[in-house]
Parts: C-alpha cells; sequence; structure tokens
C-alpha cells in the first residue's frame, strides 16, 4: 500500500530525522536509534528498509576491551562497559550469529528464587534490570512475570521448597510455598488429584517469576552496544590469545589479529576451549540440554510450572506455544541435536501433570549446551592471567543472570573492584573450598 503523496513525505521528513544508519549498516555518529510507535506507521506506509539495528565493520587492529561470546552476557558487558563507564572501544566477537548459543535456546524462565542468600541477592538484582530492561533499551522484550512454581512431589522436595521461600523472604524476594488448592486456582489444567503416581503436595510459588522473549534480549543489547560505540563482529572466531607477561595482550581471529590488553570469556560450551588458550583450567563440563516446542494454542497457561522430581518445565508462550525443557542430557556433549529418547520421557512426564495436553502436537526440539560446575553456580571474575576474566559455568541457569552479569561484569572490568554480588563466585573458590551449592534450586533437579 502506498501512502498519498502528502502523506508520504511528512512522513519521510520524519524519517530523514531518525535513524544513524543507512542501509547498509553503515553509522553517521553514534546516535542511540530510538523507535516510538509511530515509527511502526511510517515504515508500513513507505517503502524505506528497516534501518541496521547494529552495524557491520572489519575489526580494528586494536581495542580497549573484547569480549568473546555474542551471547546476552557478552552483548550485556559490552553495553555496561559503554554506558555506565563510558567505556566504548570495545568489541564482541562471537563465531556464529549474535544469539546462536544458550541465549537463543534456552527456555526463556526468569526467576530469583534460588536457594543460597548470594544466589538470591544475585538473580534478584537480575530481576530487576529485567522488569526496566525494555524501557531502557527503548526494545519491547515482552518480560512477561506471570509467577513460577516449582512442584513438590514428595516430603524431602516439600523441606526444599519450605526451606527456599525462608531465605527468599530474609532476602525480600517474594516466594512462599502453596498447597494443592491454590496451586489448582492457579493452573486449572493440573491433575491435583491424590491418586496419581506423582501427587502434587505443594509448590514454592515464586510471582515476579515469568518469561522473557529471548531473541528480543539479545538483540536490544545489540543495539544499544552499538549505538554507543561497540563493535559486534559476526562470524569471528577466536583461534588463540596472546599473553606476554603474564598479561593479555591479544586476540587472534579467523578474521585477523587484535592488540587488546583485556578479554572476557563470555562464552558457553566453548568457555573451558577459550580459558584454554590462556592456560587457565576451568572445573567445568559441557552438556547437552534439550528443549521442544509445540504448535500454538489459546491461552490457557499462566505460571511458568517446573516439576523437580519429573524432571521438567512448562510455560506458554505470548503466541500460545507450549515450551518444554527437561534436566540436561546424562552424558557430556557438544551435540545440538535433538533425540528421541527425550522426546518420549518428556511427553511421558508432562501428561503425567497435564493429561489434557495428550493431542498437542510438538513442531520442534533442539539443544543447548551447559556448561556445569561442581557446585551449580557460575565462575566470575578474574584469573590468575592479569586482564583475563571469565563470566562461565552457567550451567542451565545463565540466560536469565544475562543483565547482572554484565553490570557487575562491566563495574568489575572498568573499575577494578570486584562487586559485592559476584565476589562468592569467584574461580579461586574452588581452591579454598567456599562453594556455593545451588544444586537444590537448579531448575529441575540433574
Ligand atoms: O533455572 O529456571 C531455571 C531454568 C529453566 C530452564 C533451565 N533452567
Amino acid at each position: 500500500m502506498r501512502a498519498p503523496g502528502a502523506i508520504k513525505s511528512a512522513l519521510g521528513a520524519v524519517m530523514s530525522s531518525v535513524g544513524p544508519y543507512d542501509r547498509n549498516g553503515s553509522t553517521n555518529g553514534h546516535k542511540p536509534y530510538r523507535y516510538s510507535a509511530f515509527d511502526l506507521l511510517r515504515h508500513g506506509f513507505s517503502q524505506a528498509d528497516w534501518p541496521r539495528a547494529w552495524r557491520r565493520h572489519d575489526p580494528k587492529s586494536s581495542y580497549d576491551v573484547v569480549v568473546v561470546g555474542g551471547g546476552v552476557h557478552g552483548l550485556a558487558t559490552a553495553y555496561y562497559l559503554a554506558k555506565n563507564h563510558g567505556i566504548t572501544n570495545v568489541a564482541v566477537l562471537d563465531k556464529g550469529y549474535i544469539g546462536s548459543g544458550g541465549s537463543g535456546r534456552n527456555t526463556a524462565i526468569i526467576r530469583s528464587n534460588y536457594l543460597t542468600p548470594e544466589g538470591i541477592r544475585f538473580y534478584d538484582r537480575s530481576v530487576k534490570l529485567y522488569e526496566t530492561l525494555s524501557a531502557d533499551l527503548n526494545y519491547n522484550a515482552m518480560f512477561a512475570q506471570r509467577g513460577h512454581l516449582t512442584l513438590a512431589h514428595n516430603d524431602s522436595s516439600l523441606r526444599t521448597m519450605r526451606w527456599r521461600a525462608e531465605v527468599n523472604k530474609l532476602e525480600g524476594v517474594d516466594s512462599e510455598v502453596i498447597g494443592p488448592d491454590e496451586i489448582k486456582k492457579l493452573v486449572p489444567f493440573m491433575d491435583t488429584s491424590e491418586d496419581v503416581r506423582y501427587p502434587i503436595l505443594g509448590a514454592l510459588y515464586h510471582p515476579p517469576g515469568g518469561i522473557i522473549r529471548h531473541d528480543a534480549v539479545v538483540w536490544g543489547y545489540a543495539r544499544g552496544a552499538d549505538a554507543l560505540g561497540v563493535h559486534i563482529h559476526q562470524n569471528t572466531e577466536v583461534t588463540g590469545i596472546d599473553v606476554t607477561g603474564g598479561k593479555v595482550s591479544g586476540v587472534r581471529t579467523k578474521r585477523g589479529d587484535i592488540a587488546t590488553p583485556v578479554v572476557v570469556n563470555c562464552t558457553a560450551g566453548w568457555s573451558t576451549l577459550i580459558s584454554d588458550m590462556v592456560g587457565v583450567k576451568m572445573p567445568v563440563s559441557t552438556f547437552p540440554l534439550q528443549a521442544a516446542v509445540t504448535e500454538p494454542v489459546r491461552p490457557f497457561l499462566n505460571p511458568v510450572i517446573v516439576s523437580g522430581t519429573l524432571h521438567v518445565y512448562v510455560s506458554q508462550t505470548d503466541r500460545g506455544e507450549l515450551v518444554f525443557g527437561a534436566s540436561v542430557d546424562p552424558f557430556t556433549s557438544y551435540s545440538m541435536r535433538g533425540s528421541l529418547e527425550f522426546t518420549e520421557g518428556l511427553a511421558g512426564h508432562v501428561l503425567e501433570l497435564m493429561p489434557s495436553l495428550a493431542k498437542m502436537r510438538l513442531l520442534r526440539q533442539w539443544s543447548g549446551l551447559c556448561d556445569m560446575t561442581p557446585d551449580f553456580s557460575p565462575i566470575m571474575g578474574v584469573t590468575p592471567v592479569a586482564g583475563f576474566f571469565v563470566d562461565v559455568g552457567w550451567g542451565t541457569y545463565g540466560f536469565k543472570a544475562g543483565p547482572v552479569s554484565g553490570e557487575t561484569m562491566a563495574a568489575l572490568i572498568a573499575t577494578g573492584k570486584m562487586p559485592d554480588l559476584i565476589a562468592p563466585f569467584s574461580l579461586d573458590r574452588f581452591a579454598s573450598g567456599s562453594l556455593m551449592g545451588e544444586k537444590g534450586a537448579a531448575a529441575v533437579g540433574h
């Protein structure tokens, strides 16, 4: 459809005043691109292409900071370096496309109902950042705080839920244990009867939890970082990291060498391989985690449901699909393929909880790589190699921590001071024995 001439030229005038980038992605300056509701209308009426959300560049010969990994952690780190600390000579490198790893493969669950006070404080800050993220980035990430229920099917699970609820409350996080009648009100389709194989005795209810559109989080951070001057280099695999006199001095990539005093390892799946490049060993083993999605149906499931005993979690997207996940596969691997064994197990477990889903059709399944640490907490901060920072070991809980990880890693790199929120997750805890056991609050039992 074409707009009549007068309207079209008025729209054109507005248009020329907005975007800093031309259709090839080159920049006229670093003015942040601010979309308005009017942009949609304007683009609908005009024949112009949408401007690129981030630019393409040739890698420069040097940067102040090089972030390896273009997922939510890497992009958020770059964004907060630029936004909070004015450090803009930053490159984010990804060997594929941004969000092609865990950030685009997770099940988009956000929550802070962890077990340890340190974990709860950390993830609570992430929930707070997620709450304002759409406004901060001017990019609709569709955070839906629909509540999060972790079901208990036996006495020991119920005890853990009570424990988590109490620690959550002490940390000011909204969580409580509720019984089957209240669960039924929140999820009428759930089979809460007593004469089933896995009766539901109660649940940890966490109202601030919910889901978000994970690709929008990646793209929003990428656009925000780019607008502040960060260079995002996709298809730029790191092949080596140079260390001179115990300090990072550069990165080798398939697109050339880059001099830099700071490298931040924000990868998942490849975190051990990148750290090996500077001789730093990570206590991490990599496992695939599978997930699946159904055809869309009318909205019927509001909260996120997790069952540790049945090794399954499910949520319904705003588009109506049901998204399912499980625990990690029981063997280490770098495979990102789905398996029939997973689908069969998943279907059986889901039907224990919601028999009425029997006729739904699965559309796709996939898997992502989870870097598990011995205590189910991440590894963040400095390493024995000066200038080599890590934000890794994210197991099955990395996506929800993206904003707070970016914020705190940026603060550490910019100021040289360890933020209190991440001090408990340092690499040296494995030498000192100060582990941060979060297994009881990981998504499902592992
Ligand atoms: O920790 O909430 C979680 C989670 C969901 C899916 C994988 N991990």
